[in-house]
């Protein structure tokens, strides 16, 4: 019994913050080694499965969320890490790629953990960049860009309670009482094919509650919307059974509420076994001289009895509230933490280039990420990306793809003059 509640939200961790250019300052010594330090890691996005959140509808106002990027460093002192943003999201929420419709996680149970956009890594500084032919670096590394993913959100409202009972039991009638639901409701047996659910409200709480196919005799076996009941009340956990107190067809409630009963059993044991309360309903139709020795034919089932009509209202508090306990009564107790492993990122090194129009454009997540995390007004940051370029095998392509001193190379969102410095 499900009802569907999406969002489509962006997500975006930080930036890493940039590393810092500075070298030792002490007396008596000229220039000391290079001692900049590294920028800040940005943020994550965490999504966690909560059963304190209901619905997505606050996403509705909410379309981005983004973590803190990691501030940079300032000469010999690190960066600070970006604080991380943990989205509560309804337990059954499934993540799916907003583009592809992919599935990224399903957060099926309660407090599972999935980090969807890792921070980016803080820039080096340079002191990261010393070696035999270059004692004194005078660059450093701007950070890494955060990732960025735009999701839908898509969460399967489960019904806490099922209401249970023959064709024409006043189920519907019951559910329209109770919540703001409408659900179709007719005197004729199988008005209801598929379940409505709606939120019935008892004093400051709430829970879930469905309205289930009508079982009749042989249901197990496949008669009438047997099947279908069963596919929808598999995962309801406390039962309301409803029985016509007063059926106009002078057939015996006790009687159909044992055939009812019996089909459950068939279905499955787990079923049967669920919490279940008698609703003895259209409490209106009945003499109330006859009230007291109904009651009295339900007490040896030992279930509570409640004495109701969808029709009037009467009743239906006291029957909500018993529900409420049962549910929980029901309540399993708070899981472990699960902490779903993020894909690695796998570090992809393919990369491609070619001419578009009158420019050169690279592309490729590695060759990208590089030239991103490059102060490009730096010349020696400049010509270290170059040596790296040059031993991808990027600066040659180039060059076989006929690129000229001062041609326009494109690599993601930043564009630099081609300078064959060799
Ligand atoms: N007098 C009276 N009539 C009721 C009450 N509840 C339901 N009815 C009537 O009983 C008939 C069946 O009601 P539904 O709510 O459609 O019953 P249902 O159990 O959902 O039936 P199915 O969907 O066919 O399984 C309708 O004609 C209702 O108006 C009640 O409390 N009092
Ligand atoms: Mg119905």
């Amino acid at each position: 019994v499900t009802f569907l509640d999406e969002a489509v939200v962006e997500f975006r961790s930080g930036s890493g913050g940039s590393g810092a250019v500075s070298f030792h300052r002490e007396k008596h010594v000229p220039r000391g080694g290079p001692n900049g330090e590294d920028g800040g890691r940005g943020g994550d996005v965490v999504l966690v499965a909560s059963r304190a959140v209901r619905t997505l509808a606050e996403f509705a106002l909410t379309p981005t969320i983004a973590a803190e990027p990691g501030t940079h460093a300032t000469g010999n002192k690190r960066g600070r890490n970006g604080r991380s943003v943990t989205v509560k999201l309804p337990v059954g929420t499934v993540v799916q790629d907003a583009e592809s419709g992919e599935t990224i996680v399903d957060l099926v149970r309660e407090n599972m953990r999935f980090v969807l956009c890792r921070g980016g890594r803080g820039g080096h500084g340079n002191r990261h960049y010393v070696s035999s032919v270059r004692q004194a670096p005078n660059f450093a590394e701007k950070g890494e860009p955060g990732e960025r993913r735009r999701v839908k959100l898509v969460l399967k409202l489960l019904a806490d309670v099922g209401l249970i009972g023959l064709p024409n039991a006043g189920k519907s009638t019951l559910l329209a009482a109770v919540t703001a639901a409408r659900p179709k409701v007719g005197d004729y047996p199988f008005t209801t094919t598929v379940p409505n659910l709606g939120v019935a409200t008892v004093g400051e709480r709430s829970f879930l509650i469905a309205d289930l196919p009508g079982l009749i005799e042989g249901a197990s076996q496949g008669h009438g919307l047997g099947h279908t009941f069963l596919r929808h009340v598999e995962r309801t956990r406390v039962l309301i059974h409803v029985v016509d107190a007063w059926p106009l067809d002078g057939s015996d409630p006790v009687a159909n509420y044992e055939t009812v009963e019996q089909e459950l059993l068939s279905f499955s044991k787990a079923l049967w076994e669920k919490p279940r309360i008698i609703a003895l309903n259209k409490a209106d139709l009945i003499p109330p001289n006859e009230l007291g020795p109904l009651r009295a034919k339900f007490a040896p089932f030992g279930r509570p009895v409640f004495v109701v009509s969808g029709a009037t209202g009467q009743g239906l508090q006291p029957l909500l509230f018993e529900a409420l306990a049962l549910l929980d009564a029901t309540e399993s107790p708070e899981p472990e933490e699960i902490e779903v492993p993020t894909e690695r990122r796998k570090p992809d090194a393919s990369w491609e280039a070619h001419w578009e129009k009158d420019r050169l454009v690279v592309t490729g997540p590695k060759v990208e990420r590089m030239v991103a995390m490059t102060n490009l007004d730096n010349r020696e940051a400049l010509r270290y990306l170059h040596r790296r370029l040059e031993r991808m095998g990027v600066i040659e392509k180039l060059r076989a793809l006929g690129a000229k001193e001062g041609d326009t190379v494109t690599v993601g969102d930043i564009e630099f003059a081609f300078t064959d410095l060799a």
